[in-house]
């Protein structure tokens, strides 16, 4: 019984070498376990065996069963694997990562100009930073030098949260939290979208975007601002542009100024888009107050800052000649459609 046991299991192992697929494999383990298999049938003989040896024998034949199917069902998952790698080799590679043929969305023109300034700033070594558009009071008024009940909160009518917090005015709220971030110098750039309960008109949304702009360091003044714009609008308007700066004021800034700069479009002759003067007024900036670099953790005895404010609806109607900023927001796709990247 012994060498007839071996015999078969030598046997199934040399037919299972030359096994090609599941057939093949249901096809031997039918001749081996089937009803009248060959291993099947020596279990038949048992009544045979005397029944000392009985328990032996008996382990021997159902150890020899568990073999045979061990050693086909091995093959057989073998063969599978072996065909599902051939089914996955033999299909169309996709490109995930191509763009769709089908479906091609585009950049809103205003991202465009915010992502052209971005590029601008960092060749100069700016950082990007991010704001929050939920703003605690503090940061929004108090860090920036307009203390609670000072008639400079009036100049911005304000979206105030039940838990006393501000849709934030302007993005000059971040500048305190960059201040403290940094190391010295600092030079950073934070666009964001900002919130003010207006009356809208052709140039005024409730929601829009401003890009602000902070450098910090030893000897910092108005020259390095009128230096980072002018390179900033050159590359922006693609030429060499003049700018000019008329005194304002903003609390968080001492001197303030209103930044304008000569018409890129009729080179300062009187054009529709400057209102025949010459001059666009584009940009508030001004020295950073020695109060908000100390709110900021800055000695204003060792440093100085400036900073601007740019109204990136503004560049971006500028830029792409349209006339009213409602436009920006209002999904207009059969406009939108029309801007693409710039070169
Ligand atoms: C400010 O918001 C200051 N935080 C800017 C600043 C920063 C000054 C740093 C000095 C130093 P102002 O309120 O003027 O300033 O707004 C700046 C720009 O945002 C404006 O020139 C304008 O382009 C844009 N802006 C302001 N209000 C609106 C509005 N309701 N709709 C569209 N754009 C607006």
């Amino acid at each position: 019984m012994k060498e007839r046991i071996e015999e078969i299991l030598d046997y199934v192992a040399t037919a299972v070498e030359k096994i090609n697929d599941s057939n093949q494999a249901q096809a031997l383990r039918v001749e081996i376990l089937g009803k009248n298999g060959k291993l099947t049938s020596l279990f038949r003989f048992m009544k045979e065996v005397p029944s000392e040896k009985k328990g032996e024998v008996g382990k021997m034949l159902n150890d020899a069963k568990i073999s045979v199917e061990n050693m086909i069902s091995a093959k057989e998952t073998f063969l599978a694997q072996a065909e599902l790698d051939n089914e996955i080799n033999s299909v169309e590679k996709i490109d995930i990562t191509l763009p769709s043929k089908t479906c091609t969305g585009s950049l809103h023109p205003r991202t465009i100009i915010q992502h052209e300034i971005e590029e601008v700033f960092k060749s100069m070594g700016f950082v990007v930073e991010d704001g929050n558009e939920v703003e605690t009071e503090y940061n929004n008024f108090t860090a920036v030098n307009v203390p609670e009940n000072h008639p400079a909160r009036d100049m911005q009518d304000t979206f105030w949260l039940d838990n006393g917090q501000v849709l934030k005015t302007h993005t000059s709220a971040a500048q305190n939290r960059i201040l403290k971030k940094y190391p010295l110098p600092i030079r950073a750039i934070f666009p964001g979208r900002c919130f003010r309960n207006e009356d809208l008109d052709a140039g005024h949304e409730n929601t829009f975007f401003q890009l602000e702009g902070v450098i910090v360091d030893k000897d910092v003044s108005v020259g390095n601002l009128i230096y980072f714009m002018k390179e900033m609008l050159s590359k922006i308007f693609k030429k060499e542009v003049e700018v000019r700066l008329r005194p304002g004021f903003f609390p968080f800034t001492e001197p303030s100024f209103e930044m304008d700069v000569r018409c890129p479009f009729c080179d300062g002759h009187g054009c529709s888009t400057c209102k025949q003067s010459g001059w666009i007024e584009l940009c508030p900036c001004g020295m950073i107050h020695p109060e908000v670099l100390r709110k900021g953790g800055i000695d204003p005895e060792l440093y100085s800052g400036c900073a601007f404010g740019l109204g990136l609806d503004r560049m971006t109607m500028l830029s792409f000649n349209i006339n009213d900023i409602r436009e920006l927001n209002s999904g207009n796709l059969k406009l939108f459609k029309q801007f693409k990247l710039r070169s």
